[in-house]
């Protein structure tokens, strides 16, 4: 497990700034945009952490664009993000989980170059019962640097190779923020003393391979009969194979962050009930991608690499198979039927 912690003293705004003098073009735009997106975070994690005292739980009687009815922190985290990045002239739009189309960038503020995609929220499902929730983040530039138009869907359709940043943050035991701008996954682990995420885990890298598995195997009778021997195997010991362990949290964020530390294979397949998988590949699947690759592990939709798909709508659903390279390539064997002779 190469996960190191790191002894320096290094603030999430320095890291930004280290960054942005890797690029002597870089005009400041983009780390005055994390630095917003930042205060947002400490501000959902601050609302996260008091939850159950300040009466935002509970269901309000809204539904966002999946009929899913919104917790009071779902919508409270959604409108932080957008107050906190409306204004600052970075953007030229923004998508959101629980937006329908679109969030334009109000007329009377400059439109920037990017682009920011994401889910306020994360494992909604979990917010009551005290279980780690999160925020994904993913930042593209427009695909018309030079305009000062509102931006358009074109610019929120693209693939997630063309990513130039990714995170999340993950409001657990303590609150991380793991990041990455294709320089390799760092991990930021909130101060409240200060009110500063400081630099903890540096160029994180996922084990090839490990022994936990992470899947609702209460969706087992769904399953493709390729997946169903996939899992099957998981579950016992081989030779040159130890059974591995079932962690399922229910929040893509959290299980993703185990699997990033401890390696094995993170899944949402598709099945009878989400044909197209569960998860949404803009604001969930692409950053969490981007992330575990940069962290040297693997991402597919069971065959295709996730940052290669090319979206055609803000809320498409994709299957994943993400996490530790050899977890991964082993799973794509047995969904295309080719199994270890040793079975
Ligand atoms: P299920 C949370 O609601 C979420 O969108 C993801 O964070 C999580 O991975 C998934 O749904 C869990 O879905 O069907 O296993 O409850």
């Amino acid at each position: 497990m190469a996960i190191f912690s790191t002894s320096k003293l290094v603030t999430i705004e320095r890291h930004f700034a280290e960054e942005e003098d890797l690029h002597p073009e870089a005009t400041g735009e983009f780390s005055r945009l994390l630095r917003d997106l930042t205060l947002a975070i400490r501000m959902i994690a601050r609302d996260v952490r008091r939850a159950g005292l300040n009466d935002v739980l509970g269901l309000t009687d809204m539904h966002n664009v999946h009929g899913e009815q919104v917790k009071k922190l779902d919508d409270y985290a959604n409108d932080i993000i957008f107050r906190a990045m409306d204004h600052g002239g970075h953007l030229c739009v923004m998508a959101s989980e629980e937006s329908q189309g679109l969030i334009p960038i109000p007329d009377h503020y400059h439109k920037g170059k990017y682009v920011l995609v994401f889910d306020p929220l994360d494992g909604s499902s979990n917010i009551d019962v005290n279980v780690t929730i999160g925020t994904i983040f993913s930042i593209y530039r427009r695909l018309e640097p030079n305009a000062t138009t509102d931006g358009t869907l074109d610019d929120v359709l693209q693939p997630g190779y063309k990513q130039v940043a990714a995170g999340y943050a993950s409001y657990g035991s303590s609150t991380n923020l793991v990041y990455t701008s294709g320089h390799g996954v760092d991990v930021f682990t909130f101060d409240q003393t200060i009110g500063e995420f400081l630099l903890t885990n540096e160029k994180v890298r996922i084990p090839n391979k490990g022994t936990y598995y992470s899947i609702n195997e209460g969706n087992y009778h769904k399953w493709d009969k390729n997946l169903q021997q996939y899992v099957d195997y998981l579950k016992n010991d081989y030779p040159d194979k130890p059974a591995y362990s079932l962690r399922y949290i229910g929040t893509a964020v959290a299980d993703v962050h185990r699997t990033l530390y401890y390696g094995g294979i993170f899944m949402y397949p598709a099945d009878r009930a989400y044909p197209n998988g569960k998860l949404r590949l803009m604001y969930e699947l692409n950053p969490l991608s981007m992330l575990i690759e940069q962290a040297g592990g693997r991402s597919t939709n069971g065959s295709d690499r996730i940052l290669d798909l090319t979206p055609t709508s803000i809320h498409e659903r994709a299957p994943v198979f993400l996490g530790s390279p050899d977890d991964v390539l082993e799973a794509e064997m047995f969904l295309q039927g080719k199994h270890p002779t040793q079975l």
